[in-house]
């Protein structure tokens, strides 16, 4: 089984962090890695692929993903991704190329060429067969929908194809929207393992609510009619959701897709018998440098398992863990078999409030129980009669009835291995297994005041060990000891006289558990193999265990820790006489049972930094093309008068689209200038996506701006122009674009919607009356920095200077003591920077973020970027939200040594404006095992811009 979360590696800049999140994926039981590459992000100029990235990429993906971690990997590269960022991973300048996307017409398929040859070759040197950590790769993504000849086989396979012809070898796998069932009649070899998405409870964060059909409980039969000889494969299964503009915040979407939708809806994709499964996100993430798309914001954090600030303290993070390691110690379930599962409602416990469904192995039984209706409620008790090695068994053998409390989904199993032992059956959840050479142990789990029984073959002679005595029954019943226990939030050790220990636990005490892989055979690194498996110790720590290996008579573990946490090696090599954790040797101690014991200490880091409003400002005026006698010389002249652009027709005499200038990053501006006939209104329409903005000035006077709205992507205005006849005029507009739209349906070209100024006009005149002058980022597709990539810098001054980089020589700048928490009085944009020191304590994860929050305005019309050392790395939109608080990840801040803070301010309104609170907080502090210092990203510094205006 295949068992992944997906990552995004570019929502991270920093890929020193990237073996941490792979530590922590591998932790939870998982073993693979899902991630995509971003065409846009890799050839911002068409026929350039970046080499400074690929180079990053390819050392990266090889070294993190295998070397120490152990994690498979299925690459996506697209071409097409959505995945939530600008034009769906498709660059800017294919805004300009008339072919339909997506499509077998040459002109696209021609342009994809570049980009899929080159990251094609680097998924190659990558791939498991030669030696590397890719085992998969999905060409395209949700070929799902579109125009006619869609479904295009030939597309499809020309997809393919490229990929074959850069040298993938490995097995390719679909990704179908939903089970539509596209091409899966073709199966491999040649064509993909056919692989669905699930989103069965959508995106909508308003409603807290699972909607009573949303259980999608056909997929296993569809899989039968679709692809039965392939694996079933959902490649995305929804874990979390992304958040628009002005949207509820990542913590609503957490909740809302919590532990009881991962127990609910996962467990019904499992009783399918999946072979590859892969949340999405496992990891959240930022859209730094404006890579999102215009829905979203700058957090892409997701609510997914593990935070966008990498911390594991959601309990969906735990629970799933429950779920990857009983799979994981569960062998028996790669060849069990779903049966028919159609009339699930009573079946096996006559119950019809509860549905049953079933996995039948060669000897071991896997059930799926829930509520009939899914989403229920309420608590609904039962008995059940399940087959097991014993023939049919009625369960509870003890008297009482099970219970099913709430939204919840459990795991039966019956004819269970432990190592040799056969358990009869169980209620209670699997989380592992092992069989050690002195003992076996199995830790179960249920939710707190439930009754379970388990019943282990043979006659054992049973004894509580530790934890109340009075909530456990034994029983000797069909051959087996028979144990029947109420969950309590104190554990209850049941010892056998056959050396099996049983650790029954409550759902909650069970999430400080876990069993990490030791490593193995050099050919396989760290990679999941039995061999490596059985052995590996079972430990009760806290926050997180990463590693474990054994040498000679010590058992080494690596862990974070977030409290002072009592450590217990409950299974392990029996001749251990030492125990090390994070490379300190233990207080060692061992009880009669051979459970090794100790104690880490916590100790709280002494944290400091600076305050953003002592660190001394200094500030530029961004605005300055609105001076007098500002010189537009060497802007693009917009003199196109034709537009390639196949979503708008042109109804201007040039075309102001950006991406015909090839500008599609950031903000835009643009210069128009008339000669007056002393009675001008002007009429504007722009365009930018959702939370979009514009402003207007009449040479350096403010006319007027919209300051943006969830749903208006598009916005018309009338401007009154206070002109003078005969008088020559400049009209100046500053567009914030949000990024290129999506292109979920194949051979339409939703990408290329334009952005900037779509039409004007002004009263009395013609439109050519005007000339118009176009930027945006400093050189367009040929963009200056080549480090952060083409999507960085927009098109402000500042940002055309370089001013965001580290080393601007900003001592000539004016000073401005509270910098943006000064602001402006009046409409414009300035530009505050700052350098400081950090000197952050190692040996501990430390998430620093920048904070916007604790305003008691919430309505002034305002947009701030924040750059880090050159990375811009958060669009705060004031009056539409909802993020205030922008983590930037360790390796763009450098944590013992300067830091080059830069904030741009665009205040909308009449009034001014300025940050209330600008700050930077700690996120969770944990004490970590993960070696620091961080290693830095590339941060190139700033050098004066050839050519820059
Ligand atoms: C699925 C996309 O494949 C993925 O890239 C991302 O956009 C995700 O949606 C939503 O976050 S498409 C699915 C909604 C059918």
């Amino acid at each position: 089984m295949f068992f992944s979360g997906e990552f995004h590696p570019f929502r991270l800049p920093a890929p020193g962090l990237w073996l941490d999140v792979f530590q922590k994926i591998k932790a939870m039981g998982f073993n693979g890695v899902s991630f995509y590459t971003n065409w846009a992000l890799l050839e911002g100029k068409e026929g350039d692929f970046s080499a400074e990235v690929s180079s990053h990429l390819n050392r990266s993906l090889k070294l993190r993903a295998q070397q120490i971690s152990g994690i498979y990997l299925l690459a996506r590269p697209g071409p097409y991704i959505n995945a939530e960022v600008s034009g769906v991973g498709f660059p800017g300048w294919l805004a300009r190329n008339p072919a339909a996307l997506r499509t077998a017409e040459p002109g696209y398929l021609n342009a994809t060429e570049n980009y899929v040859s080159s990251i094609g070759s680097i998924i190659a040197k990558a791939q498991i067969t030669k030696g590397g950590p890719i085992i998969l790769v999905q060409p395209e993504n949700e070929y799902s929908s579109g125009n006619p000849p869609f479904p295009d086989p030939v597309y499809f396979r020309d997809v393919e194809e490229q990929y074959r012809n850069a040298g993938v070898e490995v097995p390719f796998i679909s990704n179908d929207n939903a089970p539509n069932g596209y091409f899966y009649d073709q199966g491999p070899p040649e064509w993909p393992i056919y692989g669905h998405d699930s989103y069965p409870i959508g995106f909508d964060d308003k409603i807290y609510q699972w909607p009573a059909d949303a259980l999608p409980i056909n997929y296993g039969d569809l899989h039968e009619e679709q692809a039965p000889d392939t694996p079933y494969s959902v490649v995305e299964c929804q874990a979390g959701s992304w958040d628009p503009w002005g949207g509820y915040g990542y913590n609503k979407t957490a909740a809302r897709l919590g532990p009881d939708y991962e127990r609910v809806f996962f467990k019904n994709i499992y009783s399918f018998a999946a072979s590859i499964f892969n949340v999405y996100m496992g990891v959240g993430g930022t859209n730094w440098g404006n890579l999102g798309y215009p829905e979203g914001y700058t957090s892409y954090d997701y609510g997914a398992p593990i935070t966008e600030l990498r911390t594991v303290e959601r309990e969906k993070y735990s629970q799933l863990k429950l779920q990857a390691m009983f799979l994981h110690s569960s062998p028996a379930y790669l060849s069990a078999i779903p049966q028919n599962n159609t009339y699930a409602n009573g079946s096996y416990t006559g119950n019809p409030k509860i549905a049953t469904t079933a996995l039948f192995g060669n000897k071991t039984n896997f059930f799926v129980i829930r509520h009939a209706a899914y989403n229920s409620l309420s608590t609904n008790e039962y008995n059940i009669t399940l087959l097991t090695s014993k023939g049919n068994v009625s369960i509870p053998q003890l008297g009482g009835s099970l219970s099913l409390v709430g939204r919840d989904s459990k795991f039966h199993v019956t004819s269970y291995d432990i190592g040799g032992i056969n358990m009869l059956y169980s209620t209670a959840e699997i989380f592992t297994c092992r069989k050690f050479s002195n003992k076996n142990v199995l830790v179960v789990y249920g939710g707190p005041g439930e009754t379970h029984e388990l019943a282990i073959e043979g006659g054992a002679q049973p004894t509580v060990v530790e934890g109340n005595n009075d909530l456990v029954k034994f029983g000797n019943k069909l051959g087996s000891t028979v144990i029947q226990y109420t969950v309590d939030a104190e554990r209850i050790i049941v010892k056998l006289s056959n050396g099996l220990y049983l650790y029954l636990l409550d759902r909650y005490s069970a999430y400080n558990y876990w069993s990490i892989d030791l490593p193995s055979d050099p050919v396989s690194g760290n990679y999941t193999n039995a061999e490596s498996f059985s052995s590996s110790p079972i430990v009760k720590a806290g926050y997180l265990l990463r590693t474990a290996k054994v040498i000679k008579d010590g058992i080494y573990l690596t862990g974070d820790f977030n409290a002072t946490t009592d450590i217990e090696v409950i299974g392990g090599p029996e001749q251990t006489k030492s125990l090390f954790v994070n490379s300190k040797p233990m207080e060692f101690s061992q009880d009669s049972h051979g459970v090794i014991k100790s104690v880490i200490r916590f100790a709280e880091p002494k944290l400091s930094w600076p305050d953003l409003s002592k660190t001394g400002w200094k500030v530029l005026d961004s605005l300055p093309e609105i001076q007098p006698g500002y010189n537009d010389e060497l802007w693009t002249s917009a003199s196109l008068t034709s537009s390639n652009n196949t979503e708008r027709n042109l109804t201007t005499p040039v075309s102001l689209y950006a991406s015909d200038y090839g500008y599609n990053t950031g903000y835009l501006l643009y210069r128009g200038q008339f000669r007056s006939n002393g009675n001008e209104t002007l009429h504007l329409e722009t365009q930018g996506g959702s939370a979009f903005g514009h402003s207007v000035w009449l040479n350096e006077t403010f006319v007027g701006s919209f300051s943006g709205a969830i749903t208006a992507y598009t916005w018309n205005q009338t401007f009154a122009l206070p002109t003078q006849k005969g008088q020559n005029y400049v009209i100046t507009v500053l567009v914030d674009q949000m990024g290129f739209e999506e292109n979920g349906s194949a051979g339409t070209s939703e990408m290329k919607t334009p952005r900037g100024v779509l039409d004007y006009s002004l009263s009395g005149h013609e439109k050519s009356d005007i000339s118009w002058k176009i930027t945006g980022n400093l050189g367009g597709e040929d963009y200056r920095d080549r480090t952060r990539g083409p999507l960085n810098e927009g098109g402000l001054f500042a940002e055309r200077q370089g001013s965001h980089l580290p080393g601007s020589p900003i001592s000539s700048w004016k000073s401005s003591d509270l910098g943006p928490m000064e602001g402006l009085e009046g409409p414009g944009v300035a530009f505050y920077a700052t350098y400081f020191d950090l000197d952050i304590p190692t040996g501990y994860d430390i998430p620093i973020s920048i904070s916007f929050a604790n305003t008691t305005d919430e309505t002034s019309s305002v947009r701030c970027q924040i750059y880090v050392n050159g990375y811009q790395f958060g669009k705060w939109v004031h009056n539409i939200g909802p993020q205030d608080i922008f983590p930037v990840p360790e390796g763009i801040w450098n944590y013992h040594g300067s830091n080059y803070l830069a904030v741009s301010l665009w205040a909308l309104e009449e009034g001014g404006a300025k940050v209330e609170n600008l700050e930077l907080v700690a996120g969770p502090v944990v004490q970590s095992s993960y070696p620091r210092p961080i290693e830095m990203s590339p941060i190139s510094k700033w050098h004066k811009r050839p050519g820059a205006y």
